[in-house]
């Protein structure tokens, strides 16, 4: 008898018949209002889910008492009570590495772009503002050189490491619970508080995972240690940093600018402040949103869920002692 998972992100064709192949597949389209119903209506008898981006709350798992495995296409699990789900005896699995590079790359474009004010001037010049030949007013600032200052320093944070300081000739510093010292003698790379790093990065890029210790870590009192030249780059989750108190900094210009791909409320309303600001390049959270990485995302994601129904453990078991 086949197991039966619950689909909620679309797979490729390729993807999509491997999975049938091997499981009942029932796809719930999860977006509109009622799409929790169509959810909750699924979710009876199921074994498995795929999915992302939606919070599982117990109300939910209560409806699949014999779900045995969670496959998340996306390396964050902030979504998800690990801890419920443990209890529950239901395996949590992710996808991290396959999306490191191409997150970095994202990362590394908006420090571009915020630097370098690219999204601004092409709408300068998409509104026929171009003239004449450009004046310190539409002038940037340099990468190359400048301080690159990373907070969290896992995959994603090493892979910006590597492109600040073999790409850029970028000095790196970064705050991390613990030091790396692996990552430091690659890349002459400084582990510092986070008061240092904020005090001297030119570039300060998020890169943690959202939990309780790392919510709100960037608020009003860490904004203002920042230098006024100094720009925030956010790839990790939107409520890393106190919103309210970032539109202060930037409306104020106690910080240069802002590269945001991550917000606390997304999609971003279209009349949020952020958008009011020249000095943000907000983007819609496409970290890791190629073409490429997100169908091995979801590869990586199947090979976890149907190894799990399997009774194997999953390459990317986020809590080991479930299942048990
Ligand atoms: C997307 C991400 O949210 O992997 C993550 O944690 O934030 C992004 O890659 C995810 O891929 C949604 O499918």
């Amino acid at each position: 008898m086949k197991k039966r998972i619950v689909l909620y992100k679309r797979l490729s064709d390729t993807l999509m018949a491997r999975l049938q192949q091997q499981v009942d597949v029932t796809w719930v389209d999860t977006a509109g209002p009622d799409g929790l119903a169509r959810l909750r209506d699924a979710l009876p008898g199921a074994q498995g889910l795929l999915g992302a981006s939606l919070r599982l709350d117990s109300g939910l798992l209560d409806l699949a008492p014999q779900l045995e495995v969670v496959a998340s296409v996306s390396v964050g699990v902030d979504n998800y009570d690990i801890a419920d789900l443990t209890r529950r005896g239901v395996m949590l699995t992710n996808t991290p590495d396959v999306l490191t590079e191409t997150t970095a790359d994202t990362g590394f474009a908006l420090i571009l772009a915020s630097a370098r004010r690219v999204v601004e001037l092409a709408g300068w010049v998409r509104d026929g503002q171009w003239q004449a030949n450009l004046g310190p007013a539409h002038f940037g600032t340099d990468v190359h050189g400048k301080t690159l200052g990373i907070i969290g320093m896992g995959r994603i944070g090493e892979a910006l490491a590597r492109r600040g300081a073999a790409g850029f000739g970028m000095r790196v510093l970064y705050h991390s619970p613990r030091a790396k010292p692996a990552v430091e003698a690659r890349y002459d790379a400084r582990h510092c508080s986070l008061d240092d790093l904020l005090q001297q990065a030119d570039f300060v890029c998020l890169t943690v995972p959202l939990s309780a210790a790392t919510e709100g870590l960037i608020g009003a009192r860490e904004l203002a240690l920042m230098k006024p030249e100094a720009m925030l780059v956010n790839i990790a989750r939107g409520r890393v940093v106190d919103e309210a108190a970032l539109i202060e900094a930037l409306r104020e210009k106690r910080i240069r600018g802002a590269g945001l791909d991550v917000f606390v409320q997304e999609p971003l309303p279209s009349d949020s402040p952020l958008l009011q600001l020249d000095n943000v390049v907000a983007t819609p959270h496409i970290g890791s949103a190629t073409h490429d990485t997100r169908e091995a995302m979801a590869r990586c994601a199947v090979d976890n869920l149907l190894s799990a129904l399997a009774g194997e453990r999953p390459a990317n078991l986020v809590n080991p002692t479930a299942g048990r």
